[in-house]
């Protein structure tokens, strides 16, 4: 929450029942019955109240996911958060169906993660294009991002990764720079070659790669552990 004037960040709200005073009441009058005496039971008068604190305020909602599930649109990551958590977004074989992010909370045991499915991004979403920078601020809370890749089409997957990368990193480094990870998608359907490209996209960059199908259930138990891995910060005696 900042002040719309001076640019001052006044708050910055990440827990539940969290308050804050923006804007202070004016002092109170007095009313006429401040002013009565035994001769005078109902005065004419009152003071009246000074007017309260006026300022103008520019909010952002920013949700608090661990991980960010990132790709082109129509990569399947809506499917994915739909099989991995409880969240029932809207799916279709067409590009921006998610308009929204969607938090899921994704469960393991006892534990639990939070994952957002964020629109898709494209070239020039830093800039406003598609859905794009719109979301790319609801990426800045989480630990890390998983990004994913459609196997099922046809043609080198390196030019659509960077695509993305490069949307992210124009927004902001430091994003780009959070720990990663290359997730194949829809591998019942893939291309050999298409999914070749991916894991090599991910080993060129030293990041862990992950082949799944939300349709035929495959790979998602993995996936979820790699999830927390990256979600969660390290405790510093995890085996
Ligand atoms: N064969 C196959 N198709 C899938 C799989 N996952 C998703 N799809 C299909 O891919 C299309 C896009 O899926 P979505 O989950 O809506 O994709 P998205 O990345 O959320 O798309 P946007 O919200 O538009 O960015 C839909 O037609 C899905 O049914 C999969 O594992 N296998
Ligand atoms: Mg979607």
């Amino acid at each position: 929450m900042r002040d719309e004037e001076s640019g001052e960040v006044l708050a910055d709200l990440t827990q539940a029942d969290e308050r804050v005073l923006i804007a202070k009441g004016g002092n109170g009058g007095w009313g006429n019955q401040h002013f009565a005496t035994s001769t005078r039971q109902a005065p004419r008068f009152a003071k009246p109240g000074l007017p309260g604190q006026v300022r103008k305020l520019g909010i952002e909602l920013k949700l608090l996911a661990e991980v960010a599930i990132i790709g082109l649109p129509n990569a399947g990551k809506s499917t994915l958060i739909s099989v991995i958590s409880a969240a029932k977004p809207k799916i279709a074989d067409y590009p921006f169906t998610t308009l929204v992010p969607n938090l899921g909370v994704v469960r393991r045991g006892d534990e639990t993660l939070v994952v957002a499915d964020i629109p898709g991004l494209i070239r020039g979403a830093h800039e406003g294009a598609g859905l794009g920078i719109r979301f790319l601020k609801h990426v800045e809370r989480c630990r890390a991002l998983c990004h994913l890749v459609d196997a099922s089409q046809a043609g080198d997957a390196e030019t659509d990764i960077a695509a993305v990368e490069g949307e992210l990193a124009a927004f902001s480094p430091e994003i780009a720079a959070r720990p990663q990870i290359l997730v194949a998608s829809k591998v019942d359907a893939a291309d050999a070659a298409r999914l070749t490209s991916i894991e090599e996209a991910a080993r060129r960059r030293g990041v862990p790669f992950f082949a799944v199908s939300a349709a035929a259930g495959t790979g998602l138990t993995d996936l979820v552990h790699a999830l927390f891995r990256i979600g969660k910060p390290p405790t510093g005696h995890e085996s």
